[in-house]
């Protein structure tokens, strides 16, 4: 290419799409389940999601009576690792506590 960043010379095997398309975003959302403690929950979603106790608390209840809440939305990379996190977290305390995501 040019110094212009043109194609003067038509060779590019592959045409520019339309238009850059901004980044998809993602759900991370939280399943309910009978076994995993109501603190386990609270704590999770304070020290993964950065959630005051307040907030963490009145989204947990939600989980708990509606069976599930979306916990925040983000980048596929960062709900992936959010979403790792919380499931190795459960794991390694032995609660089943369920995390995935959705795009939005
Ligand atoms: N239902 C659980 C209980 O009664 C609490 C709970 C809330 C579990 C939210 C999972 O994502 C969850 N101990």
């Amino acid at each position: 290419m040019g110094p212009g960043g043109g194609d003067p010379d038509g060779q590019l095997a592959v045409k520019p799409r339309s238009k850059p398309q901004r980044p998809s975003m993602y759900k991370v959302l939280l399943l309910n389940d009978d076994y995993t403690p109501m603190e386990f929950v609270v704590h999770v979603l304070e020290r993964f999601f950065g959630l005051r106790h307040e907030g963490a608390v009145e989204i947990m209840l939600t989980v708990h009576r509606r069976g599930l809440a979306v916990v925040g939305v983000f980048s596929y990379e960062i709900a992936e690792t959010k979403v790792t996190q919380v499931m190795d977290y459960a794991q390694q305390h032995q609660h089943p506590l369920q995390c995935t995501m959705e795009k939005e």
